[in-house]
Order: structure tokens, then sequence, then C-alpha cells
């Protein structure tokens, strides 16, 4: 038949996402074609034309299917680690002292200089294939452990790489402006010259970078560094997001809201002054619990106050060699809930659709929805809440990625 599906699901209940009378639909049903979600409802409605399915026909046994999740934010292509530093860290030093004595994210981004591409691609494709064991179907990745131009170019040809030779799409982020590299010492504006008039372009000509981040902090660069990054980035019609107020209040956030920033990341010391800026541009709050929690925070995300204020949040791993060594992201949703107060549908939400907002996708993934791409998750639970509420548990059964099964 002419206006049949490819793939049809029947005999689980549907977490849709998408925040409004349809989120949950109980045994649903939904019809897939040409990789485009094309029916979902109840199957006791199922139009006739749909039950005969040219290519699949999962008959589910129970268990809730949601959209494939969502991490928003990860640095998942480094080199070596930095056990040695969480050994010092466990001693007493802190995370900025160790930046300042030329360790930390430095430190890395001498390991990612040495590395091959290979080297870089194989250590990330397994950490890549932990997130995607976990249903999760889209990943964004950095660059910022290199710090020439060189040594971007290379981390973003790896994510490219990867999201050629796994079933998960990537979406690529050149964070230039992590940290200043050695060779600028005591010249960060003549790095952020460096940034904005060789990196940038040429990231830009090469189509390796869908968005331009940075670090706004006393250990990474100030406000009015940012703004030049952002006025470059503007320029290459590339939309921006920034790690804001993690370790301080630098007023990162407003600036990043005036460049109608996809997203402001960490968020701790954000004030209600910066929730405001945030909610007026739509820019995504993306939290960040297991840097919160590697780095022995006190300090808790503003969530009363972005809540007040309706700014969409996200969570992410942050996957990183020195502030969250994690890759999972349903420990993330649990972390959320138990150490920021963020309900259970909030969570759902922000491993969802307001991470694929934080992205600029929010038209395209994240929610079971007519005319959404097809990246669907099944999990063996009784209610969508028990992702968050298991943690070191994977009831992840059925990803189908691009048409095709990936785990059973
Ligand atoms: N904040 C973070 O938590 C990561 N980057 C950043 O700006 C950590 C990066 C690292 O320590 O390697
Ligand atoms: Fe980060």
């Amino acid at each position: 038949m002419e206006d049949n599906c490819d793939i049809l699901f029947t005999g689980s209940h549907l977490f849709t996402a998408q925040g409004n009378e349809q989120q949950t639909i109980r045994n649903g049903a939904l019809a897939v074609k040409d990789n485009i979600i094309v029916w979902l409802g109840e199957q006791s409605q199922q139009p006739e034309r749909y039950k005969n399915p040219k290519k699949a026909y999962y008959e589910l046994d129970q268990g809730w299917l949601t959209p494939g999740l969502i991490d928003c934010h990860t640095h998942l292509i480094y080199g070596g680690n930095r056990s040695d530093e969480f050994r010092k860290r466990m001693q007493g030093q802190s995370y900025e002292e160790i930046a300042r004595q030329g360790g930390g994210i430095l430190s890395t981004v001498s390991a990612t200089r040495k590395a091959s591409e290979e080297t870089l691609l194989v250590s990330a494709a397994r950490r890549l294939e932990t997130l995607l064991n976990e249903g999760v179907t889209r990943v964004e990745i950095k660059s910022g452990y290199g710090l020439d131009l060189k040594t971007e170019i290379k981390m973003l040809e790896v994510a490219r790489q990867l999201g050629e030779s796994f079933p998960i799409d990537i979406s690529t982020t050149l964070l230039a402006a992590h940290a200043l590299p050695p060779e600028f010492k005591g010249q960060a504006d003549a790095y952020i010259d460096h940034v904005c008039d060789v990196i940038m372009p040429a990231v830009a000509e090469a189509n390796l970078a869908d968005m331009v981040d940075g670090f706004c902090e006393s250990i990474g660069f100030s406000a009015a560094q940012m703004e030049r990054v952002f006025n470059k980035a503007q320029s290459l019609n590339l939309p921006v997001k920034l790690h804001a107020e993690q370790l301080s209040n630098q007023q990162g956030a407003k600036l990043a809201a005036t460049y109608q920033a996809l997203s402001a990341d960490h968020l701790e010391y954000l004030d209600e002054d910066g929730v405001k800026a945030m909610a007026q541009s739509g820019t995504v709050a993306v939290l960040l619990p297991g840097a919160f929690y590697f780095l022995r925070e006190t300090k808790l995300p503003p969530i009363e106050l972005l809540r007040k204020h309706q700014v969409p949040m996200a969570i992410a791993t942050d996957c990183n060699p020195g502030s969250s060594p994690c890759t999972s992201l349903l420990l993330m949703l649990n972390m959320a809930c138990t150490q920021f107060n963020m309900t259970t549908d909030e969570a759902l939400m922000a491993v969802t659709s307001n991470a694929a907002k934080a992205l600029g996708l929010q038209d395209k993934v994240g929610q079971l929805k007519v005319g959404m791409q097809a990246d669907l998750v099944h999990w063996s639970i009784d209610e969508p809440e028990d992702l968050a509420y298991y943690f070191g548990h994977n009831p992840c059964r059925l990803v189908v990625k691009d048409g095709l099964p990936i785990l059973s």
C-alpha cells in the first residue's frame, strides 16, 4: 500500500516529552516512514494503513518508548586522563589551584596535542558507546583541548568522524576560548585575537563547528574577551553558548543572552538578573550535576529562580577528564533530582526536548511527535520517572536509530 509505514511499534506506553496533554500515551503505537515519525497515539486508534509496516514490526512487551536521549554538553574527545590530579584534589588542593599551577585543562591540552587522531578516535569511541548503551542518540562534543589551529581542527575532525562511524548524531562546538595556551602566557588578549582572526574563520570555512562556546571565568576569559569571540561568531553565522558562572559570577549568562545564546551552562553562581536575561532571550540553562559533584561544589544552581522565570532547563554529563569524568546521562538524571532538587518531570525534559533546544534542534529531535526524526528508545520501566529513580542501573532495551535496531 502506497501510504504504508516502514516501522511500527506497538505494546508499549509512550513518553513523548511534548510537555502537554500528550506527554504520556498509555498502550500506544508509533509509526515511522523515511526515518520520520508519521503517526503516534493509542494503539486502539491506530489507522488501518499503518498495520503492515514494510520493514519492521516491534511488538513490545510493555515498558516505555521515549525519544532518544540527548547529551547536550560534553568534552568527549581528549588525550590522557587526570587521575593524578584527582589524587591531589583528594589530598586537599583545589581545582583552581591546580589550574593556576599549569595543570588542569592545560595538562589535557598537552596530552591532546601529542595524541594521534586514531588514538583520540578510539578513546572517544569507547565513551560514546557507553552513552549509546544508555539510550543516547545525539551528543554535543566540544573542542577546547587543542588551543591551536591544528589541534582544534584535529579534535573537530575526530568529532565529525565519530558521527559518521556511529549510529549516533554529533553536534560540534568550537571551544578555542577554553583556557590560555602556554605559548600565549600573559597575553590573553593576543590569544583572543588569534582565536578570532585565525582559528574561527578556518574552522567555519571547513564547516567543522555547528556552534561556538567559551569559558567565562577568572581562570578562563573575561566577559569582555568573550564578547569579542561572540561578535566574530555572529559575523560567521555561528550560534553561541557559554560556560558561565561555574566558579564565580562573571555576568557571563547575561552577556550570552545578549547574543541570543542557545545555552548558558553550569550556572551555580548565577543571579536573578542573569536568570531574567536568559528568560528573555530563550537561552537554555544547561545544568551539570557531574561537575558539581566531582568538584565538591556546595553552591547550588538557582533552580527555584530558573523555574520562576520559566527558563528551560537541560542536564548533561559534561564528560571531561577534569571536572566530570562521567559517561552516564542516566546518573545525571538521578543527581539532578537528588542534588539540584529538580522534579523527575523536569529531569526527563532536561535530557529530551530541552536538551534539543540547547542545541537549536527542537524542531528535529527530542520529542515523540509527528514530523520528528525517529530516534527511539525502549526501556523496561514501569513509569517514566523510573529513569531518574534508579541509579547504577540501565533499563535500556532497544535503540532504533536511522531505521535500524541497535541494542536488544
Ligand atoms: N568547565 C568545566 O567543567 C570543563 N571545562 C570548563 O570550562 C572542565 C575542563 C577540564 O577541567 O578539563
Ligand atoms: Fe564543560
